[in-house]
């Protein structure tokens, strides 16, 4: 059977909510679909966090692995389509850890491709009446060390795909009334859909996603 393994995050920084956390648990809550669907709410922490993928991605063998996050200054659903070996923190996780300029993995490559079809998630995401780009930079805190080390993983487990997808606000828990948000609905249906097209869609879609700067 299909497993796919589905996450998002506990609050950080202060907040008191995180959409990513929310929306993997109403995609859990009235998931239907042949495939099982494991899901977990990860520390911001980058030693909890990667602990508890490795524990997941051990336990259930997944053969996809999405992973998602709160990226509170963007407006757009956005799928990630790279991860970079760099810890530069710009505030402590919540476990008070704040490293700068450390690789996420000692000796592994400068950087790995999400192995998701990453355009193919973000065209049927926005045929869904939901914004959603390709996103070249998962920056450098905990959720590019999740995206990181979950490639890491995948380049030895050549059945596993993985990628990441960060949401912004949640209309229903953002910060202030003039933050960027989608309602948590259409965040939910958006990692389901990036759920669906990536058990469906193993050939990314050949459709321009790219930035000039
Ligand atoms: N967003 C942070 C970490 C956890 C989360 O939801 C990030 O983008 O790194």
């Amino acid at each position: 059977m299909t497993t796919i393994l589905l996450t998002g995050f506990e609050p950080f920084g202060g907040d008191t909510a995180n959409p990513s956390g929310d929306a993997v648990d109403i995609v859990r809550g009235r998931w239907d679909g042949a495939e099982a669907l494991i899901t977990a709410i990860l520390p911001v922490a980058f030693a909890g966090a990667e602990a508890e993928l490795a524990r997941l991605v051990a336990d259930h063998s997944p053969d996809v692995v999405i992973a998602a996050g709160l990226a509170g200054n963007r407006a757009v659903v956005s799928v990630e389509r790279v991860g970079v070996n760099l810890i530069d923190a710009r505030i402590p996780d919540n476990a008070g850890s704040q490293p700068i300029d450390e690789p996420s993995i000692e000796g592994a490559p400068a950087a790995y491709f999400a192995t998701l079809p990453v355009k193919a998630i973000a065209h049927d995401i926005a045929a869904a009446g939901i914004p959603s780009e390709v996103s070249h930079s998962a920056g450098t805190f905990v959720c590019n060390h999740v995206l990181f080390r979950a490639l890491h993983l995948a380049a030895d487990r050549r059945a596993m795909r993985a990628g990441f997808i960060h949401v912004p606000w949640s209309a229903e828990h953002a910060p202030s009334p003039d933050a960027a948000a989608l309602p948590l609905a259409d965040i939910a249906r958006a990692l389901e859909i990036a759920v669906r097209t990536s058990i469906r869609t193993t050939e990314d879609s050949r459709i321009s996603g790219g930035t000039i700067s």
